[in-house]
């Protein structure tokens, strides 16, 4: 399968993020994509370069206030005080009820906590160049669609599916399924399926489309009352508005079968059917891995393949983009198993 790959990914490297109270190194590492990328070569993916600037769609999943923090984001925090190119910024003081949001305050601790769900999302000195490029894979990958091609995968990181309009959270920054839907619908698909099968739901891109019906968000993933992040992903979530009855959330108890996770994204693949879809985009986390350090699913590599065998038979063009998924060395091997099990190798 077609692939864009960029090597932009390697300038988002944060040091450590924080666990239990502790400093632990990150769960999501440029080795993650690194992986990805040798199994696809070894497997004879063709990767390629994003060629496209995904800037215009950007601002319309993300606020422009957003947009304008984030990619000056680094620059500020270094221009604060000496040293702290070699410190991590972190949140610690978030606008929660009562208190307001639509003020943007000057302080830059007080604007990362106005841009973020949790203080588990840390930024590096590269993190808008990679997450850019990351957005602009997908955005790439729509054009391709937008032309006639049947799938394409974008191997990139960070990850996007936590992401919201405007805010960052669980490792994501901007929200690739969201820019290639978007970019899908410019290019004139009428409706397009987003399906998240990360194991945490895909707030985030729920939200950035909540009100809408012409993009369906589908998600299966760990039950929110004991995963993160914990405070949206219910089954009652069903849309607004006019985009009432167009999302539909299928949480899933922490330790579940794959017998049940499989029932589930049955249950997706109908709803998908049923609505449509010119267009599908796969958020591909596979950190449903049975070995995954995070997570607690149980799938194995093989149920990869039967994965994206299903996917395949929905018989949609298909945007897959990376989402988490944490043990690193076996990620090749579980991304190229689902494409391979959907273009039917
Ligand atoms: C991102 B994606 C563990 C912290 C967990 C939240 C998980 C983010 C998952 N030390 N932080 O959906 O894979
Ligand atoms: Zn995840």
């Amino acid at each position: 399968m077609l692939t864009f790959f960029s090597d932009s990914h390697h300038a988002h490297a944060p040091q450590y993020e924080f666990f239990r109270g502790e400093r632990v190194p990150c769960f999501e590492t440029p080795a993650r994509a690194e992986y990805v990328k040798a199994r696809l070569s070894e497997r004879g993916h063709v990767l390629q370069t994003p060629d496209a600037d995904s800037r215009a769609v950007l601002a319309k999943v993300h606020s422009a206030r957003y947009l304008a923090f984030l990619e000056h984001a680094w620059r500020d925090w270094v221009q604060l005080e000496a040293g702290n190119e070699e410190r991590q910024p972190f949140p610690s003081v978030w606008p929660v009820r009562t208190l307001r949001s639509d003020v943007e305050p000057l302080n830059f601790t007080a604007r990362l906590g106005l841009y973020s769900m949790d203080n588990g999302s840390p930024l590096s000195a590269g993190t808008w160049q990679a997450a850019k490029a990351g957005a602009d894979a997908a955005a790439s990958a729509a054009a391709l669609l937008t032309a006639g091609e049947r799938a394409v995968f974008c191997c990139s990181r960070p990850p996007g599916h936590h992401a919201g309009p405007d805010f960052m959270g669980g490792y994501c920054f901007l929200n690739n399924a969201a820019v290639a839907a978007q970019a899908l619908r410019d290019g004139g698909a009428a409706r397009v399926a987003v399906l998240d099968v990360d194991y945490h739901h895909g707030n985030g891109t729920q939200s950035i489309f909540y009100d809408r019906s012409d993009v369906l968000f589908v998600s299966l993933h760990g039950d929110p009352m004991t995963e993160y992040p914990f405070y949206l992903g219910h089954a009652d979530e069903t849309g607004t508005g006019k985009g009432a009855g167009f999302n539909l959330n299928l949480p899933l108890p922490a330790g579940c079968t794959v017998v049940r996770w499989f029932e589930a994204l049955e249950a997706a693949c109908l709803r998908i059917a049923s609505f449509k879809a010119d267009a599908l985009v796969v958020s591909l986390g596979l950190d449903t891995f049975a070995g995954d350090p995070i997570s607690k699913f149980a799938l194995q590599p093989d149920d990869f393949i039967r994965l994206g065998e299903r996917l395949g038979k929905l018989g949609l063009p298909t945007v897959f983009v990376l989402e988490g998924g944490y043990a690193a060395a076996e990620l090749g091997t579980n991304a190229v198993n689902v494409i391979e099990g959907f273009e039917g190798l």
